[in-house]
């Protein structure tokens, strides 16, 4: 099975959790992209009626749109009964990385914001420590001044042997996120011991504006392997 595949069945497993009548976060990613391409189906299929989707980036926006999956956003609701989105990481508490597709800060509004937040993954993303494997840690900042943020995160977080990229875009231009912000990428050498303290530390930054640890927010997570599914709850 290639990776793909495993996305897939990851997707599709978690959409079986989907009811006519549900107001639905729909993650970013090329994981989610499969769910929310299978909802899309359901609903043309008269299987699924009556959805609402709060998309987690004008990537998805745009996906859901093309599918006529009816689109509202958080102000007009608030609670959200089930989200579903990828991620980079997943540690075995259910700890999760994400944002290397830079939607972290509207996917963890929204996903903070349901009552249920099924994870999709092939087993690649498994990891016993989330942020060590010196794979990008996305923190949101600020445009303004950002090297001065840079400068202090990287002091905050240099006891885990730590450097901060400013993530690029296009032409070697910054990556601008859909709330027009720029992502710092810090690469860590070392585990990170206290996931909540650092995140603390890291949010304590003026000019920060969110990071890319999910903590303590999955309710579920479906794992697609070789040898099948796995579904660990929290
Ligand atoms: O950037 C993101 O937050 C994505 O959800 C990411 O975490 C997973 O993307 P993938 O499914 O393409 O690996």
């Amino acid at each position: 099975l290639t990776q793909d595949e495993l996305k897939r069945i990851a997707a599709y497993k978690a959409v079986d959790f989907v009811q006519s009548n549900m107001v639905l976060g729909l993650g970013t990613g090329s994981t989610a992209k499969h769910a929310v391409d299978r909802i899309g189906e359901l609903l043309r299929q008269g299987k699924l009626e009556n959805i609402v989707g709060i998309p987690t980036s004008k990537k998805t926006q745009e996906q859901a749109l093309s599918l006529n999956i009816p689109l509202s956003d958080l102000d007009a609701h608030p609670v959200i009964d089930l989200s579903i989105d990828g991620a980079d990481e997943v540690d075995p508490c259910l700890n999760l990385v994400k944002g290397r597709g830079g939607s972290l800060l509207r996917e963890k509004m929204i996903e903070g914001a349901s009552k249920k937040f099924v994870v999709i993954v092939d087993e690649s993303k498994m990891v016993k420590h989330i942020g060590g494997s010196k794979m990008a840690l996305p923190v949101e900042t600020v445009p303004f001044c950002w090297k001065f943020t840079a400068e202090r995160l990287r002091r905050v977080m240099e006891g885990y042997g730590c450097e901060a990229k400013l993530r690029l875009g296009e032409k070697g231009k910054a990556f601008v996120t859909d709330n027009g912000n720029y992502i710092v990428d810090m690469y860590l050498e070392k585990d990170m011991g206290d996931l909540n303290a650092v995140s603390d530390e890291i949010l304590r930054l003026p000019g920060v504006v969110e990071h890319g640890m999910f903590l303590d927010m999955a309710s579920t997570v479906i794992i697609a392997g070789e040898l099948g599914v796995k579904i660990k709850n929290k």
